[in-house]
């Protein structure tokens, strides 16, 4: 069995649960995927270095001196029900492109870096693409650190423990300059797979935003108030995300996606009095974003003037559509040649730690297929024989970007 496959089934036990794979930033499992990274990287003498969110990184050395270093990686944390490849593919395979270097001798001029990127998923802090974040310079670090989770434990009090934490006796990352990016990722779309093709590369990412909506009603006897006059927060939020439903509908080419909801004091015979609720509305045009966004604002303002209730919406995260770096994907499709393959151009509508790269320097993307196109699911699943030739693409690649890129 490959190394790529073997170590990915070692890691989907971090975490497992019977409806899939739990492991967010800074938990003892997410701890212990990052120590399994950190365990293959020093068995092959790479330099480990950690920064002060989490973000880790294994290098092996180029032959230039003072030369940029090419960062290849993804992320280890899941969502509460993630699959086995989501992030963890990613960061396997860079390790595994490294080792398919090693074993075929070949010098890179650049020192090549695989990277865990920390809490891409933003499933128990409320940032996503955490540590790409922090290290790109888009959110400041001791600010993410005061990130708190449902339990009130800061980003910064869980690395500090000893379960979730930083890893002992690795020294600290200081360095920020890169001279490109590479992700290697499972498409978590159907289009590879209905193309009947191994390999796409990455034309863009979709824009993205994310909100928290906070709605304020009266509370009272399910029995005794008259429906005249209620302030029902629950008819309210509902409503709102039906109403941004249909607009990602009616603008097309978007998405909008309510995948959190809490409802106080959520008892069955008491009026909701609070409704807090998350919104996540994508699109690879920012003016479409807008009109969902619109929508969403406007059914506030109708709600709050016909419904007793009070609604504020927190934009948490807003990122824009990125394109991938052209002469990037010019190396990555002769990269592809070199080895075989044939590779699609595909768009990507999942988030990536790669738009957050691709505001430092050159980014691209490789994609292997999603059987039935299915992530953020337990069923979430690729063939060895995608895993593998994704794994042996991302070592042309780098070879190739290696011979141009500053
Ligand atoms: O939400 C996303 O697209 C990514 O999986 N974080
Ligand atoms: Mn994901
Ligand atoms: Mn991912």
């Amino acid at each position: 069995m490959s190394a790529v496959i073997e170590r990915l089934a070692e890691l989907a036990q971090l975490g497992r649960h019977d409806a899939g794979i739990d492991r967010a930033l800074a938990t003892p499992q997410e701890r212990r995927a990052r120590e399994r990274f950190a365990t293959w990287a020093r068995a092959r003498g790479y330099a480990l270095t950690q920064d002060d969110v989490g973000n880790l990184f294994a290098r092996r050395n180029g032959v230039r001196d003072g030369a940029r270093s090419i960062l290849v990686g993804s992320h280890l944390d899941t969502v509460p029900t993630g699959g086995a490849y989501d992030g963890a593919y990613g960061v396997v395979a860079a390790l595994c492109a490294l080792e398919a270097l090693d074993e075929r001798n070949a010098a890179t001029e650049h020192p090549v870096e695989a990277v865990a990127w920390a809490g891409e998923e933003g499933s128990r802090f409320p940032l996503g693409c955490l540590g790409s974040s922090v290290f790109t310079g888009a959110y400041d670090g001791a600010s993410a650190l005061a990130l708190s989770d449902a339990l009130g434990t800061t980003l910064g009090q869980a690395l500090a423990a000893s379960d979730g934490g930083l890893l002992d006796g690795v020294s600290k990352r200081d360095e920020t300059r890169v001279a490109a990016y590479l992700e290697l990722h499972v498409e978590q779309g159907p289009i590879l797979e209905r193309e009947g093709v191994s390999l796409g590369i990455v034309t863009a990412i979709a824009g993205q935003r994310r909100y928290r909506v906070a709605v304020e009603g009266t509370s009272g006897h399910a029995g005794t108030v008259p429906m005249a006059r209620r302030g029902d927060a629950l008819c309210a939020a509902a409503e709102m995300i039906l109403a941004a439903e249909r607009a990602a509908l009616v603008a097309g080419e978007s998405v909008a996606t309510v995948g959190s909801l809490t409802v106080e004091p959520n008892a069955t015979n008491v009026i909701p009095r609070r409704v807090t609720f998350s919104v996540d509305i994508r699109s690879p045009d920012d003016a479409r974003i807008d009109a969902v966004e619109t929508a969403l604002r406007e059914s506030a303002g109708d709600a709050n003037a016909r419904r007793r209730v009070t609604v504020a919406i927190e934009r948490l995260e807003a990122r824009a559509p990125t394109p991938m770096d052209p002469k990037l994907r010019a190396a990555l499709g002769r990269a592809v040649a070199a080895i075989g393959e044939r590779a699609i151009d595909v768009p990507s509508g999942a988030g990536h730690d790669a738009i957050c790269l691709a505001r430092i320097a050159p980014t691209a993307m490789l994609f292997v297929p999603s059987i039935g196109g299915r992530s953020h699911v337990a069923e979430e699943e690729t063939s060895p024989h995608d895993l593998e030739i994704g794994v042996t693409a991302l070592a042309a690649s780098i070879v190739e970007v290696d011979k141009f890129v500053i």
